[in-house]
C-alpha cells in the first residue's frame, strides 16, 4: 500500500491530508523514525514524542513563511520528514548526509541552526523583533522542552518576550525528562500541573467552553478567561503572567486535532506573547523508549559501543567514586548530564554530593565556585562543547579568583555524528589563554586516573580533559599517584622527528613512530600531558637534539597546544627547528563517525605517517620557526 509520507514534500502537501488520516501518518513518521535511528543511531524518544506536535504545527503555520524553531534541535526528525528531507532522512548523522539537528545550511524550512540547548526563545525573538521593525506579520514560534527551558538565557529571553509584549508564540513541551527526568522548582511545578486531576478536568472543560465560541473575535478572549477562571488552581499562569505571557495549556501533545483547535485558536487571535503548555509522553508509541526514555533519549548506531572496553565516562565516574570516599569535601556537579558522565555511581553511594543543576552550564561553574570559596573540591563533569557556554564564568568567577573547581571534561576532540556543534575542538585553546589555569589531556585512561587524582589534590582550578569513547584498554593500576604538574613523559625515543602528542593524539602518533620506523624513520614519541604549564624543559632539550618536530592534538590549530610549542621555541630562541602542527584547521568538523573525522583532518595513524613523511622530504625552510605562519598554513 502507498504510504502517506510519500505524498508529502512539503508542509502543503501536509495540509491535503485529512484529519481522518492523520493518525495513520503519525504511525509512518514513528516506524521510519526508528527504522533510520536503528541504523544511524539518533535522538529516538524526543522525536517519537513530537510527531503530532510536529504535525499540528505544520498544519497550523505555514513554514517557512512562519518560523518555527526547534530548541536544540535534536527532536526535528519528524519536521525534516514533513519539509522534504525524507528521501535524505537514511543519510541522518553519516559524513555528508543530514544533520541530527536543525540548519541552515540544510533547509529553509530551518529559520535558526542548533545542537545547544536553551536558544531557542532568544533566536526567535530576534526574529520577532526582526519582523516587527520591517512591518511584516508572519508568526514565529518557538518549540522548547521543559528541560531547555530551565537555562537562564530562556528566562532572559523570556523577560524580553514579555517587557516588549510583541505577539510570539512558545510551546513548551513538557514530557517531564530532560536526558534525565527534569530537575529543580520549575520542573516540579510543572509536574504538578502534568499529573494533576483537576488540570485535566480543566483542560476538558477548556475545551468544552472553547467548542461553544463561534470562530473569530470572541476567541480572542480565550486566554485571559481560562487564567481567570481557573488562577489559583495547580496551572502556574502566576509565573508565565508575571513575565507577561497569556498562558494556554495544559493540552494533550499526542491529540492532532486538540492541538490543532489550540493552535488555529492563539494564531488566530493572540496579539501578545502566549506561551502553550503541551505535554508528551517521550518515547511515545514504542513501548520500550516509553518505559525507559534515559536510555532511548540516544542510541548508538548498530555496531557502535564501546566493545567491552570501559569508556573514559566510566573511569572517570569509577575515580571519582574512589576520590569522592576518601575526600568528604569532594562534590560533584553536573549540568543535565549525570547518564552521559556515568554519573550513576556516585550519585548512588553519595546522593547528597552529586548536584544535577539543569542545563545550566554559567550556573554549574559559578555554583562550583561558590562552593570552592567555602572549602569544598568541586568537579565540574561537562562536556567540552557545553562548558563554551561558560567562559566567563571560568574565568571571572573560577580562575581570576585562583579557586580549586576540577573540571573534567568528556568528549574533548572530535566527537563524531552530533557534528558540528558538538565537536569538542577549542577547549585547549580557550582554556589555555586564562590565566591560573591548568590544562591536562591523559593518553589512555589509567592516566586519566592519575591526572584526575592530581587535579583534586592540585587545590588549582585544573581541567582534564579526555576524548568521547572507550579507553585503550590498558590495565589500571590500583595505586593512584599524583603527576607533577606540567611534566611531559617521553613514551619513546628516536633522532629523527620528535612527535609531541596531547591525549587522545598519544597513541595514534605511538603508531605513526612504528610504521615510520619500518620506512627507516627514527621518532621520538612524547606524551605532552599538559597543554599548560608545558613541560618548557622536556620541550627544549628535546628541540636541541632533534630538529623536527611535529605536534598532534585533537583541537582547532588556531590558540592550541603546538602554538603554544612553537612560541616556547621561539622565545627560547630554538628558530633553526622546523615545526608542523597537526590538528583542526579554523572550520567547524562536520558530522560523520570520529574514525572517518579522524582521517579526514590527518589525525589517525596514517595522517601522522603521511604528514611526517612530507614534512621531512619538504624543503627545510618551509618549517623552519621564522616562517612559521607558512608552517601553519601547510596543512
Ligand atoms: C547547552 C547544552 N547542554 C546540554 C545539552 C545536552 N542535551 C541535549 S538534549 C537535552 C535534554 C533536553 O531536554 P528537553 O528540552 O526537555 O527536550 P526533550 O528531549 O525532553 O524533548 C540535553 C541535556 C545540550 N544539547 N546543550
Amino acid at each position: 500500500m502507498p504510504k502517506l509520507l510519500d505524498t508529502i514534500d512539503s508542509p502543503d502537501d501536509l495540509k491535503k491530508i485529512s484529519p481522518a488520516a492523520l493518525e495513520e501518518l503519525a504511525a509512518e513518521l514513528r516506524q521510519e523514525i526508528i527504522k533510520t535511528v536503528t541504523v544511524t543511531g539518533g535522538h529516538l524518544a524526543s522525536n517519537l514524542g513530537v510527531v503530532e506536535l510536529t504535525i499540528a504545527l505544520h498544519r497550523v503555520f505555514d513554514s517557512p513563511r512562519d518560523k518555527i524553531v526547534w530548541d536544540v534541535g535534536h527532536q526535528s526528525y519528524v519536521h525534516k520528514l514533513l519539509t522534504g528531507r525524507k528521501d535524505r532522512f537514511d543519510t541522518l548523522r553519516q559524513y555528508g548526509g543530514i544533520s541530527g539537528y536543525t540548519c541552515r545550511d540544510e533547509s529553509e524550512y530551518d529559520p535558526f541552526g542548533a545542537g545547544h540547548a536553551s536558544t531557542s526563545i532568544s533566536a526567535a525573538m530576534g526574529m520577532v523583533v526582526a519582523r516587527d521593525l520591517a512591518g511584516e506579520d508572519y508568526n514565529v514560534v518557538a518549540v522548547i522542552g521543559d528541560g531547555a527551558i530551565t537555562a537562564g538565557i530562556s528566562f532572559e529571553a523570556l523577560n524580553q518576550a514579555g517587557h516588549l509584549g510583541s505577539r510570539f508564540f512558545v510551546i513548551l513541551n513538557d514530557n517531564g525528562m530532560s536526558i534525565s527526568p527534569t530537575v529543580g522548582a520549575l520542573a516540579k511545578l510543572l509536574s504538578r500541573v502534568r499529573l494533576n486531576r483537576p488540570v485535566r478536568r480543566v483542560e476538558k472543560r477548556s475545551k468544552k467552553i472553547l467548542a461553544a465560541f463561534s470562530w473569530g473575535r470572541k476567541l480572542a478572549e480565550f486566554g485571559e478567561f481560562l487564567v481567570d477562571r481557573f488562577k489559583g488552581l495547580v496551572i502556574p499562569t502566576p509565573l508565565w503572567e508575571a513575565l507577561g505571557f497569556t498562558y494556554i495549556g495544559p493540552i494533550d501533545g499526542h491529540s492532532i486535532r486538540d492541538m490543532e483547535y489550540f493552535l488555529t485558536q492563539v494564531k488566530n487571535t493572540s496579539t501578545k506573547p502566549t506561551l502553550i503548555h503541551v505535554v508528551t509522553t517521550k518515547g511515545k508509541g514504542y513501548s520500550q523508549a516509553e518505559d525507559n526514555a534515559v536510555y532511548f533519549h540516544g542510541v548508538s548506531a548498530i555496531g557502535g559501543g564501546s566493545n567491552g572496553v570501559n569508556t573514559y565516562s566510566e573511569i572517570f565516574a569509577q575515580t571519582t567514586l574512589r576520590l569522592a570516599r576518601e575526600e568528604p569535601k569532594l562534590v560533584v556537579i553536573t549540568p543535565a548530564m549525570p547518564e552521559g558522565n556515568c554519573l550513576n555511581i556516585v550519585e548512588a553511594e553519595f546522593p547528597n554530593r552529586v548536584f544535577d543543576v539543569g542545563i545550566c552550564e554559567q550556573h554549574a561553574v559559578t555554583f562550583a565556585a561558590g562552593l570552592a570559596t567555602q572549602g569544598y573540591i568541586p568537579v565540574v563533569a561537562i562536556y567540552s562543547t557545553f562548558l563554551q557556554r561558560a567562559f566567563d564564568q571560568i574565568i571571572h568567577d573560577v580562575c581570576l579568583q585562583d579557586l580549586p573547581v576540577v573540571f573534567a571534561i568528556d568528549r574533548g576532540g572530535i566527537v563524531g555524528d552530533d557534528g558540528k556543534t558538538h565537536q569538542g575542538t577549542f577547549d585547549i585553546s580557550y582554556l589555555t589563554l586564562i590565566p591560573n589555569m591548568v590544562v591536562a589531556a591523559p593518553k589512555d585512561e589509567n592516566e586519566l586516573q592519575h591526572l584526575l587524582y592530581t587535579a583534586v589534590k592540585s587545590g588549582r582550578p585544573m581541567a582534564v580533559r579526555y576524548p568521547r569513547g572507550p579507553g585503550l584498554g590498558v590495565p589500571l593500576d590500583a595505586a593512584l599517584h599524583e603527576i607533577p604538574l606540567g611534566k611531559g613523559e617521553v613514551v619513546r625515543e628516536g633522532s629523527d622527528v620528535a612527535i609531541i602528542a596531547l591525549g587522545a593524539s598519544v597513541s595514534p602518533s605511538i603508531e605513526a613512530a612504528q610504521r615510520l620506523a619500518r620506512k627507516g624513520i627514527d621518532t621520538t614519541v612524547v606524551n605532552a600531558r599538559f597543554a599548560k604549564p608545558l613541560d618548557k624543559d622536556l620541550i627544549t632539550n628535546l628541540a636541541g637534539r632533534v630538529k623536527n618536530i611535529v605536534t598532534v592534538e585533537e583541537n582547532v590549530l588556531n590558540g592550541g597546544f603546538g602554538e603554544s610549542v612553537i612560541k616556547l621555541l621561539e622565545n627560547s630562541g630554538l628558530y633553526d627547528t622546523r615545526v608542523r602542527n597537526i590538528g583542526i584547521p579554523d572550520e567547524f568538523v562536520e558530522h560523520g563517525t570520529q574514525s572517518v573525522l579522524r582521517a579526514r583532518y590527518g589525525l589517525d595513524a596514517d595522517g601522522i605517517t603521511r604528514q611526517v613523511v612530507e614534512m621531512l622530504s619538504a624543503k627545510k625552510e618551509d618549517f623552519l620557526l621564522k616562517n612559521k605562519d607558512k608552517a601553519r598554513t601547510t596543512q
